[in-house]
């Protein structure tokens, strides 16, 4: 298998590297910034998501592209608009026209941001954005699922929820995600031979999770790891508190530009 890894210089790609490289999968490896300590597994190419020439050169061949690139926080419009927007449209259309069967989309749990924490949200439920980056993910769902249902590409969306070694915080105890296991629903997304359209929540075992996640599950998703082995060490940490950040499970991204900071 060879499959390519747009956004491949980012926290989320270094962490997802060396995953692949023990399954044996070969990587080509995408990014703006230079990646330059290759493992024997990966190559690299240069591409920005708004190089339509680059694009097609970086997709020839792939049996699929897990799709980490553009900007992964709140941002500027202007800066959404060109790199997860534009840029997830130039990628899948490349994608469509080099006949690659399967994409694993980065999404976020920022396009359900907006449901408060008591809620416990599925896939089912109607999408509630805290962002314009949010926005630009549920784009890249809706896109994936048009690629889908018209072109017959496989696309899994895994709305991913913090990724890292150890939860940081509160919050992310309940939407901590082990690279270990996103590398499992990336496979799911790769390999699965039901996947059609899907979308997955990206966290592991957290006890204290807000989604439901039982399509992941049927898929096959067992993660093996879980926040809570982390909780003395998280809530022994004094954070600072915000009323719409903490009501909100998108957190700080909720708060943001949040009019006149009135109480939810
Ligand atoms: C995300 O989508 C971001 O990419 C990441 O940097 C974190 O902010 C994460 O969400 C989060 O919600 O913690």
């Amino acid at each position: 298998m060879q499959i390519l890894l747009t956004g491949a210089a980012g926290g989320v790609g270094q962490m997802l590297r060396p995953y692949f490289a023990a399954a044996g999968i070969h990587v080509r490896l995408s990014d703006i910034q230079t990646v330059s300590d290759l493992k024997s597994n990966e190559t690299f190419i240069l591409a920005d998501l708004n190089d339509v020439a680059a694009l097609e050169r970086v997709v020839v061949g792939v049996d699929g592209i897990v799709h980490l690139g553009g900007h992964s926080v709140e941002g500027p419009w202007d800066t959404i608009l060109k790199s997860n927007i534009e840029g997830c449209y130039h990628l899948y259309e490349a994608a469509r026209m080099a006949g690659v069967p399967r994409i694993v989309f980065a999404s976020t749990n920022h396009t359900m941001g907006f449901y408060p924490r008591n809620e416990t949200v599925g896939t089912e439920k109607m999408v509630r954005p805290d962002s314009r980056y949010g926005v630009s993910k549920v784009f890249g769902e809706a896109l994936g699922a048009l690629y889908s249902d018209k072109f017959g590409l496989r696309i899994a969306n895994i709305r991913i929820g913090n990724v890292g070694f150890e939860p940081i915080d509160r919050r992310r105890m309940s939407i901590w995600l082990h690279p270990e296991d996103l590398f499992q629903l990336v496979m799911i997304g790769l390999e699965h031979p039901e996947i059609r359209y899907e979308t997955m929540y990206g966290m592991s075992d957290n006890v204290r999770g807000w989604w439901d996640n039982r399509r992941a599950q049927e898929l096959g998703y067992v993660p093996k790891h879980a926040s809570e082995s982390f909780a003395a060490k998280v809530l022994a940490k004094t954070e600072p508190s915000d009323p719409i950040a903490d009501n909100y499970q998108g957190g700080a991204f909720c708060a943001l530009e949040y009019a006149s900071k009135r109480a939810p």
